[in-house]
């Protein structure tokens, strides 16, 4: 079948090409596969090239696209930053899933020395019997594609009971914005402890949402949703303002603390943190000294990004953090010029310090990779006194864990510092 390979059409066009492949089918072709494949950064791409160099940008992902797939397949640019791909003769699911897997990696890195790269988010679906609907099939390819979307998948498989899922997790998007308006979120703290000594420092602020109709939601479910659909920058808002605030509450008897307030990659790549944070500090009277941003090391996957961001705060005096330190992809070569000031090594490899050897190397080898680096460390889960007293003989900096505190809301945190003893 011959498709208009780069010229844009509409979703009526490819509508009928999908229509006609339905009903030409043979018993050779009888299964088919729809893929939708969508440029997830095009407004960043067509931004950072420019309209005409992104064109043939597109011309040559769609070429790569073509010479991933099988000669019958059909590749069909609709939309501004969508392909249509047709599968032709579909085997079964499983050869679906090789085609889309094969589309990202064949398409992974498409023009040569460029930092900005396309990237591609896809839906699919198959259709193995005679009949089928082609507005239900774009339909069902759209579905999977959102929810690869919510779940932050490269590639999901529709399947029935996604739409009721998404709905779900629609539903818990608007649910977020009346959270805040309802008083729903709120900031827990969890205690901070210098290990050399057992003073408190400070404390890191967890975000808590308390919904009237769902009961407690943990962040893991509410803050990928609220990243998703751009509410996020509103939630950090509220989170660092809050922070401010509380911190002032405090009592002094263990001088000046600090509070560290978590920020999501697509936070310090989109926001102007350096912006958020001035205001707040002018607006509550808190030193820069006593503010930390916690990132995951996620963030510096992208270091074009996130690193002028990152080195912005720290200018101000503003503490940057590298939160689950151990947990990431990263890589340890931008450790020489790495834009943090403290690493958190992940409550995974601690808690099993003690019972594990490996992890209790994996632990000792990030706090002295740290230490030679100039960065203070913070170990996570700490949840006993061994651990506690394991840490501190291997120079750990600060210790964070149940053992000293959970996280606790405000009033009972104030009650914490005044009747805690080091
Ligand atoms: O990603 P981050 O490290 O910011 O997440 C902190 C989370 O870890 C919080 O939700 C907090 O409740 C949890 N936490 C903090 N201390 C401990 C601990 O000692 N043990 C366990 N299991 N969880 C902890
Ligand atoms: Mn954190």
């Amino acid at each position: 079948m011959e498709a208009a390979v780069v010229n844009q059409t509409d979703s009526v066009t490819f509508l009928q090409t999908l229509e006609t492949a339905l009903r030409k089918r043979t018993a050779a072709t009888a299964a088919l596969g729809l893929i939708v494949a969508n440029i997830e950064n095009f407004d960043e791409v067509r931004s950072a090239f420019g309209h005409q160099r992104t064109l043939p940008l597109i011309a040559s992902l769609a070429e790569r696209l073509r010479a991933a797939l099988g000669e019958r397949d059909a590749v069909i640019r609709f939309g501004e930053a969508k392909f249509g791909i047709l599968i032709i003769g579909l085997k079964n699911e499983g050869h679906l899933v090789l085609a889309a897997n094969k589309i990202l990696r064949e398409t992974a890195h498409s023009i040569e020395d460029q930092a900005l790269e396309p990237k591609l988010r896809i839906g699919a679906t198959a259709s193995l019997r005679r009949g089928d609907d082609p507005d239900v099939m774009l339909q069902q390819a759209e579905t999977a594609l959102l929810a690869a979307r919510q779940e932050n998948r490269d590639f999901l498989l529709y399947e029935a009971g996604q739409t009721g899922r998404l709905r779900n997790a629609l539903g818990l998007a608007r649910e977020i914005e009346g959270a805040l308006e309802h008083g729903e979120i709120s900031m827990f703290y969890q205690a901070k402890i210098a290990a050399a000594d057992r003073r408190p420092v400070g404390a890191e602020a967890l975000m808590r949402w308390s919904s009237a109709e769902r009961g407690f939601v943990p962040p893991d479910v509410f803050v990928p949703v609220a990243d998703e659909t751009g509410q996020m920058e509103a939630l950090t808002w509220y989170a660092i303002n809050a922070a401010c605030r509380q911190l002032s509450e405090w009592p002094d008897r263990w001088g000046p603390m600090s509070v560290a307030i978590n920020a999501t990659p697509s936070i310090v790549e989109n926001t102007d943190l350096d912006e958020l944070l001035t205001s707040a500090k002018g607006l509550w009277g808190v030193p820069s000294q006593q503010l930390t941003i916690e990132v995951t090391e996620n963030a510096l996957m992208r270091p074009e990004k996130c690193f002028a961001a990152l080195n912005a705060l720290r200018a101000s005096g503003v503490c940057v953090a590298i939160d689950d330190f151990g947990t990431g992809y990263s890589s340890l070569s931008y450790f020489n010029s790495i834009p943090a000031d403290e690493l958190k090594i992940d409550k995974s490899f601690v808690m099993k310090m003690l019972e594990d050897d490996g992890y209790a190397r994996v632990v000792k080898t990030i706090i002295n990779l740290a230490h030679s680096f100039g960065l203070r460390v913070t170990a996570e889960g700490v949840e006993d006194e061994r651990t506690a007293d394991a840490l501190a003989a291997l120079e750990c900096d600060f210790l964070q864990g149940y053992f000293f505190s959970r996280p606790l809301p405000q009033p009972e945190f104030i009650d914490w510092l005044e009747h805690y003893k080091a």
